[in-house]
């Protein structure tokens, strides 16, 4: 049990969406508690301590107070409670569509070219950010604890002192931090910067984030100060004391385990696997997002099937794309471009027997998702830069060992922790891309066994709870040298000579 559990003091979680599953059926509105790996993390500290969770319903029609009542109907057995955000369609547009993912989504993933700075989108951020605050400070009771999350809120801090709110405060971003060069291309980076300082504790997913984070601090505040230089530092600035710390993010690891032992999936994998006798399958699953690098990896697989001809016939990619964000234009040319490459390849290769790449363009419910997992041979999980990648952990905890193998960016945050065990690659390079495809093929059960093990015991020990823990103690603790440095990425040197 955590320092924050034992004492009386409330746990105030905030995010842009609430973690409820909202559906309308004719005029009716449902309202289901959501599942997943931060919820069922924070779920039992919020129902120890008592607490709220602070958030957007994601609906934009639905009437304040009808809202409210459902929300409570919803959580009624849950131990929390939930309290909504009323956000119209202009605040939706400009604040989430526009801001959080024209502007920080694509310029925290160094993809500057992908920006679109309009002006409006950031007064609709710190109105949006205003608004959040607003509830926060109805219903913060003295000595609560206010964790917000993510890159949609992170005015959120400053807007709070604005309005006098003197409670502490949390924030964790859960993608990455750009490097300065980049970072100050924001139109709006010095207020933000100074907006994120009025944090108590600010939590990074790696090291490289972190370090980020403190370049761009140093350039606006000469004066910096920093002490420590574990998970967890000091710094002083402008008068005032902060703790910045990395905290890279884990699963359930107990129950993906557990759960990729049932029956159902077992039955599943084996099924989804007879269809593709005698082959090794590579598995990609992510979220429709140009961050995944999607379309660099079925280059590397086409690169890979014209290098290794040995290849045919013997290796799948079974490519998983989840629907997200379709309505934005740039994603939907991403869905174009994909299909476009599924289609040019397939064409390009397949015989009689054989089907080079199989997509699928849906949701997965949990058992099918854990049935890939565990039918697949090696996870080929390469984003052009991720903030860490639940996939990977989740691929590691449920598949079996000795039998796969982890291909992994060097620019996701999970590279940190899972270099020791997965094959490292970077992502923009597809023949190298290529060569870890055919180094995992040809991989022997001994290194499959040895490799994977390693994954599995980081994926277990820094689990979901692990890192709620480690936020909330990290908040609070007097000595911070009990923090240890976590592990580091840094890319293998070639040497060169001239
Ligand atoms: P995401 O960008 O969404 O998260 P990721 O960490 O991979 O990326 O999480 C995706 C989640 O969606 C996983 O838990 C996975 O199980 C689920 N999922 C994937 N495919 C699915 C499918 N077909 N059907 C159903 N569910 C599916 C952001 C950051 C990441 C960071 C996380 C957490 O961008 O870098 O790791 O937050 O901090």
């Amino acid at each position: 049990m955590n320092d924050m559990t034992t004492g009386s003091k409330r746990l105030v979680v905030v995010s842009n969406r609430l973690p409820i599953v909202v559906k309308q059926l004719d005029d009716q509105w449902t309202f289901t508690p959501g599942s997943g790996g931060l919820v069922s993390a924070l779920a039992p500290v919020l129902r120890n301590r008592g607490g709220i969770w602070i958030g957007w319903p994601g609906t934009v029609d639905a009437e304040p107070e009808s809202l409210t009542e459902l929300l409570h109907e919803a959580t009624r057995h849950s131990g929390y409670t939930l309290k909504p955000v009323t956000l119209d369609n202009r605040d939706k547009e400009d604040f989430y569509y526009g801001f959080a993912n024209e502007v920080i989504w694509p310029l925290f993933h160094d993809l500057q070219s992908h920006c679109n700075f309009a002006p409006r989108y950031w007064d609709a951020y710190t109105r949006v950010n205003r608004k959040f605050a607003e509830v926060i400070t109805e219903n913060v009771e003295s000595g609560d604890f206010i964790w917000v999350h993510d890159y949609h809120l992170m005015t959120v801090g400053q807007e709070l002192r604005a309005l006098g709110l003197r409670a502490r405060t949390g924030f964790f971003l859960h993608i990455p931090f750009p490097p300065l060069d980049i970072y100050m291309k924001l139109p709006w980076r010095f207020p933000l910067l100074r907006a994120l300082l009025e944090y108590d504790l600010i939590g990074f997913q790696t090291l490289r984030d972190r370090r980020n984070f403190l370049q761009c601090v140093r350039l606006i505040a000469p004066d910096l100060a920093v002490t420590g230089k574990g998970q967890v530092i000091t710094l002083r600035v402008g008068g005032r004391e902060l703790r910045v710390g990395t905290f890279p993010i884990g699963i359930d690891f107990k129950e993906f385990a557990r759960d990729g032992k049932s029956d159902e999936v077992i039955r599943k994998a084996k099924h989804l696997h007879e269809d593709l006798p005698g082959r090794q399958v590579l598995l990609g699953v992510d979220r429709l997002d140009y961050t995944k690098g999607i379309c660099h990896r079925f280059e590397a697989f086409r690169n890979a099937l014209q290098r290794f001809p040995e290849l045919h016939h013997r290796t799948t990619l079974i490519q998983v794309v989840v629907p997200s964000r379709e309505d934005i234009p740039k994603y939907h040319a991403l869905k174009m471009e994909m299909e476009r490459l599924v289609g040019e390849i397939n064409g390009q290769f397949t015989q009689s027997g054989w089907v080079p790449i199989h997509y699928i363009f849906r949701s997965l419910n949990r058992t099918e998702l854990l049935a890939y997992y565990r039918a697949c041979e090696i996870a080929l999980i390469t984003p052009l830069k991720d903030g860490m990648n639940l996939v990977a952990k989740e691929f590691c905890a449920v598949s079996p060992e000795g039998e796969s193998v982890l291909i992994l960016s060097e620019f996701a945050g999970a590279a940190a922790q899972l270099q020791k065990g997965a094959l490292l690659v970077n992502p923009y390079s597809v023949e190298e891309v290529a060569e870890a495809i055919h180094r995992a093929i040809h991989m022997g059960p001994g290194e499959r066994r040895a490799r994977m093990h390693k994954l599995k015991r980081f994926v277990r020990e820094y689990d979901i709870f692990w890192w709620v823990d480690a936020f909330l103690k990290a908040a609070i603790a007097k000595d911070l040298s009990n923090f240890p440095a976590p592990e580091e990425y840094v890319p293998h040197m070639e040497t060169i000579s001239l």
